[in-house]
């Protein structure tokens, strides 16, 4: 079947697929760096903490800004539109021997970052990095210790700033998302003291003035970390709560919550109740492992769920995961363009029909055409919208990050 045949049989069911292909190309999805160097970083040599895990040794991967940034460019030449990247604090590009703690880093520090965006046209999402420092060995923006809670809230503040410097350079929103690792091993004698203090932090973060327009701040909840079993300060409810009240973004990270809960059907509830929100996307394993991003049912299912609720434009939509054992271009790639296939699956699906038949109550005409559906040619049009990005389709970009581990990723040192 080729791609004309493909569009004469979607068209049967009442779905455009030229319409389909323009919607998703406009699709911006933010790619994390943190892919590229199991999550270390450059500004200490502190191993990555926060309960959080990259397991793995596969070859080849960034030590340098210079390293990351080249490893990005291949990712990015390999997927089809127009993106952004994600950035940590802890990305911070220092030059001529120079360093500066996460409490004084400063916009300056990011300026090899905004160089690199630039010349790519890309927009740059922005995060603190709360873990992976000295002082982030027990609690953070929660902690009891006065000292150790304001050196964060600085952390935070210094990071508005940068956000700022990104938009302004870059002439384009900065989403800035706020996770800390805060929680504990074992059962809390107070609960509510930490969370007290979490919330006294944010506050203190959020009384500096910043142009909300272009600084778009999200909070990210989390259920448990590794070696964090039995506590978490930042919880569902706990940001649920603090967003609604305070005006503020939510984040939902898909390996956030137990293991039968699923945020595809969150999205329509929290869709409800606020403008915009935004999401980590990633792949659970049994527990927030962060695996590669698959086409599976759940990230079809979280696609769909934007899609037939015409939120695309209301959804800021960021990959999270950091797999170390294999080809961590390769780990870009395939996440990237799952997420975009997902997203072209749903476009591709007759959802004002299928919401009528629910409505009237016709679950056996639903039931079937959803299941028809499943083996349409989504490939052929995937295939379509690759040929008009200038991209190849199928696994020949593959061979492409091949030659790049052979000549670049084998040589580093
Ligand atoms: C951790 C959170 C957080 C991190 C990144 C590195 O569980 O998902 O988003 O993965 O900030
Ligand atoms: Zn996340």
């Amino acid at each position: 079947m080729n791609y004309l045949e493909a569009k004469k049989l979607y068209k049967s069911i009442g779905v455009d697929t030229d319409a389909a292909i323009e919607k998703l190309k406009k699709v911006a999805v933010s790619m994390h760096c943190w892919q590229g160097d199991d999550v270390n970083g450059f500004d200490s040599k502190e191993a990555l903490s926060g309960g959080i895990q990259t397991t793995g040794n596969y070859p080849g991967k960034a030590k340098t800004p210079d390293e990351l940034m080249a490893d990005m460019d291949k990712a990015l030449s390999l997927i089809p539109g127009k993106h952004r990247i994600n950035l940590h604090a802890s990305y911070a590009v220092f030059e001529d021997g120079e360093w500066a703690d996460r409490n004084a880093l400063l916009p300056k520090h990011f300026a090899k970052w905004v160089e690199f965006a630039k010349a790519r046209g890309l927009g740059i999402d922005f995060n603190p990095t709360f873990f992976s420092h000295e002082k982030a060995e027990g609690m953070t923006l929660a902690s009891a210790d006065e000292n150790i809670r304001k050196f964060w809230v600085d952390h935070a503040i210094c990071c508005i700033r940068i956000a700022e410097y990104f938009a302004g350079e870059l002439n384009t929103f900065c989403t800035l998302n706020i996770w800390i690792p805060d929680g504990m091993k074992d059962i809390p004698a107070d609960r509510l003291g930490p969370r007290a203090r979490l919330k006294k932090s944010l506050d203190e973060i959020f009384a500096t003035e910043f142009d909300k327009d272009k600084v778009l701040i999200t909070l990210e909840s989390k259920v448990f970390g590794i070696g964090l079993e039995s506590y978490t300060v930042g919880s569902a409810e706990f940001y649920l709560s603090y967003a609604a009240k305070n005006g503020i973004m939510p984040l939902m990270d898909n390996g956030h919550y137990h293991p039968t809960e699923y945020v595809s059907d969150k999205i329509p509830t929290m869709l409800l109740f606020n403008d915009k929100i935004a999401l980590h996307i990633t792949r659970p394993v049994r527990w927030d492992s962060d695996h590669v991003v698959l086409l599976d049912d759940e990230t079809k299912e979280m696609a769909k769920e934007i899609v037939k609720n015409d939120a695309l434009d209301r959804v800021v939509m960021a990959l999270d995961y950091f797999d170390a054992s294999i080809n961590r271009i390769s780990a870009w790639v395939t996440g990237m363009r799952n997420w975009q296939k997902a997203l072209l699956g749903a476009l591709l699906t007759p959802w004002k029909e299928m919401k009528e038949l629910q409505d009237s109550g016709n679950f056996t005409r639903l039931m079937v055409l959803g299941e028809e559906l499943k083996t349409y040619p989504l490939g052929e049009v995937w295939n379509e919208f690759c040929n008009q990005c200038g991209q190849v389709s199928g696994i020949e970009w593959l061979s492409e990050v091949e030659e790049y581990e052979k000549n670049i990723l084998l040589k580093r040192g």
